[in-house]
């Protein structure tokens, strides 16, 4: 008897997607077996046990099961791109690599952005340090820039990589927090390790809450060298510059973004690329010989201090455009595997002791995370140049290699791969050194650029700085750790120690730290600042249009047009996503329901309301609070005549970051900034 299809019955879904007209491929199983039903399981009478010969059950489920990969253990959380990369300014003297000596050429890249500390589907928001990790697939082999949105780092040797990790993360007995450092395992290992105090003044600004990843900038930190032909070495750092200026939310903004929206970051560059505003970041080169290096006031080789800009300028080389979205999320930004130890002939690492553990760090984990030595096979890793060794079999692997030589040297195969001259060479050193378990005094002084970042930095930013500490320790739960931290801030600036004295409380200050070395006074730079880095530009930000019922259509529209104008984005916000009826009798869609677009997802808003609707809407929480926390986010507010009645009944104060739409220019200049004066009322 043939058994009926039960959806005829039931109406269980199946018809529907039956009706299109759409030619669709054909559903098979892995094996390329076509399947007739995709809804029910095979079963023994209709309502009786599902069977275990239900081949296509047990292939659906067992690859389900199977579906996910250990997550990074940190940086788990990323969100990535494809684009390209173009040299404008050669390095020939200096190096062979041709990704720095042929100008003009593109070379593809994907990049990953992700936070350290939080799980694969924690928030994009916490304060953390920001991974930003490049891979270049260059014509001579895959280029990885393993770097962060700081050029500095918490520790100098990898030996303490996981002790860090492991006080970062959630505390392993409660599980908790997800992705934040304010607890007490953080604060008693930085606490009692000096060298990280550095990192902490950089982790606890706003570079840790950024706006955007398009407006963050990347580090490669470490010092890494540059061969050219005659053998000679330069050592070099690597910047990574946005176009669109840096940009950080506030604290409160940050926090307040973690409920709006889960994935605000990610949504951001998805959409900034999606609608084709590609994000660019500029590549930036300091260079320096080892002689100049000796003169520096701090050794390169500590990954903990950075090359002041004032001392080594910047040279710009070329530029990155990240122009698609992944395809497929999984395939793509979760198996892509970054490993510092993947650089080109023509380069080389330097000795600096962090960078030599990351160089076995990332091979290894990528075996555990990806389960096999083939893991270059798979798309995302592969080079797009051709590459070919006697490398054989292995879980996963995807070649077919032909013939019967599988070792080198051997002479039975002409075209097996041999060694060729233009292959990677290490360079040269010389060592007249002793094995020993040590640390040279060079990277004894761990406050200077501590006490130099902190000084650079303009009121604003200091006030942020400490906030954020205070935020942190009044989140330990033991005084003791609260104490010694507060005892190293004395010894980077005494007003940062007593300002956060002040902010958890305590009524007497600890004795300062005994460092290992008097910090000295280095001047500011203020390059360190991120307030000097912002852009006077609209161009890649988000305003919120707020209107309702009887809004003028022509109002809005003007409004619109002009942040287009600008390369920014108006979204319309409405009580009801279908929208409203405008005072033309026109119906006009919201892109967005307010419940679902607080201000915090915006860099200005502006509201378009008749008198009524304002009167109306000043007695609504949620509108009270999208403008009251854009004016507390020191956000550009636009407003008609109506708007301004709902701003005055709920307490905004006028400033030159409140302007009526009427002069649509004020409006536009001030929401290209952040109005920071705000701020002496909230403190
Ligand atoms: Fe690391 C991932 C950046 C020190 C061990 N690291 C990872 C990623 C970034 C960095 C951006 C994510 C890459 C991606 O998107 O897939 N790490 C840094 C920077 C460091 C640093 C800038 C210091 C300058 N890391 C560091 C040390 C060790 C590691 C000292 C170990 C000794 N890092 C890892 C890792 C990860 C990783 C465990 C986790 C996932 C992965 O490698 O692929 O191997």
């Amino acid at each position: 008897m043939t058994q009926k299809n039960d959806n005829e019955f039931y109406g269980n879904g199946q018809e529907l997607h039956q009706t299109s007209t759409k030619k669709h491929k054909k559903l098979t199983t892995n094996q390329g077996v076509g399947i007739s039903d995709n809804q029910n399981s095979l079963k023994y009478g209709k309502r009786g046990p599902t069977l275990l010969e239900d081949f296509i059950l047990r292939e659906k489920i067992t690859h389900f099961d199977h579906e996910r990969i250990p997550e990074r253990i940190v940086h788990a959380r990323g969100s990535a791109a494809h684009g390209h990369f173009k040299l404008t300014k050669s390095l020939a003297d200096y190096t062979t690599t041709k990704i720095f000596t042929e100008v003009g050429t593109e070379t593809p890249v994907f990049c990953r952005i992700s936070t350290v500390a939080g799980g694969a589907g924690s928030v994009d928001t916490p304060r953390d340090v920001r991974g930003f990790a490049v891979k270049l697939y260059t014509s001579e082999g895959n280029w990885d820039l393993v770097g962060n949105n700081i050029p500095v780092f918490f520790i100098q040797d990898a030996i303490k990589f996981p002790d860090l990790v492991h006080a970062v993360k959630m505390e392993p007995d409660r599980g908790y927090p997800q992705a934040g450092s304010a607890h007490d395992t953080f604060w008693d290992f930085i606490s009692l390790t000096p060298e990280s105090f550095h990192t902490i003044m950089w982790a606890m600004s706003d570079r840790a809450i950024p706006r955007s990843l398009r407006m963050i900038e990347g580090f490669g930190i470490h010092s890494f060298r540059l061969i050219n032909a005659e053998g000679q070495s330069t050592f070099v750092k690597f910047h990574w510059r946005p176009k669109l200026g840096l940009q950080s939310t506030v604290w409160d903004e940050a926090a307040k973004l973690q409920y709006a929206d889960n994935d605000f970051l990610r949504r951001d560059l998805y959409e900034a690329i999606d609608q084709g505003d590609f994000p660019e970041w500029d590549l930036a080169v300091q260079l320096f010989t080892e002689e100049e290096a000796e003169a520096f006031p701090f050794d390169h080789l500590d990954p903990t201090k950075l090359i002041p800009e004032e001392l080594v300028p910047l040279k710009v080389i070329g530029t990155m455009v990240l122009d698609r979205n992944p395809d497929n999320f999984f395939a793509e930004t979760e198996q892509v595997a970054f490993c510092p130890s993947h650089i080109l002939p023509g380069m080389d690492f330097s000795n600096d002791p962090l960078l030599q553990g990351r160089l076995f760090s990332y091979l290894d984990t990528q075996l555990s995370r990806l389960g096999s030595p083939n893991f270059n096979q798979i798309p995302i890793n592969a080079p797009k140049c051709p590459f070919s060794n006697q490398q054989r079999d292995g879980h996963m692997q995807m070649d077919v290699p032909k013939g019967r030589v599988a070792y080198e040297p051997s002479s039975l195969q002409a075209d097996s791969p041999r060694e060729s001259t233009t292959g990677f060479k290490s360079f040269n050193e010389e060592f007249n050194e002793s094995k020993g378990r040590v640390r040279p005094e060079s990277f004894a002084d761990h406050y200077s650029q501590a006490r130099q970042f902190y000084i650079s930095q303009t009121k604003i930013e200091q006030n942020h700085i400490a906030n954020a500490i205070v935020f942190e320790l009044s989140k330990v739960e033991t005084q003791a750790v609260r104490l010694r931290v507060i005892s190293h801030l004395m010894v980077i600036d005494k007003k940062l120690a007593n300002k956060v004295a002040e902010g958890i409380g305590l009524d007497e200050m600890p004795s300062a730290f005994k460092a290992a070395v008097k910090p000295k006074d280095l001047p500011e730079s203020p390059a360190l600042q991120i307030i000097g880095k912002m852009k006077d530009t609209l161009k890649g930000r988000t305003v919120g249009l707020l209107f309702g019922e009887g809004s003028d259509e022509n109002q809005i529209k003007r409004t619109q047009s002009a942040i287009k104008k600008e390369g920014a984005t108006c979204k319309l916000i409405a009580t009801k996503v279908g929208g409203a009826k405008l005072s033309n009798g026109k119906k006009l869609e919201a892109d967005m329901q307010i419940d679902g677009a607080p201000s915090v997802i915006f860099d200005a808003v502006i509201g378009v309301l008749t008198p009524e609707m304002a009167k109306k809407y000043s007695k609504l929480p949620v509108i009270n609070e999208w403008f009251m926390n854009a004016y507390v986010h020191l956000k550009a507010i636009g407003h008609d005549e109506g708007t301004n009645m709902l701003l005055d009944k709920i307490g905004i104060m006028k400033d030159e970051g409140v302007n009526d739409i009427m002069n649509l220019d004020a409006f536009i200049k001030s929401a290209k900034t952040r109005h920071w004066a705000r701020e002496k009322q909230f403190s």
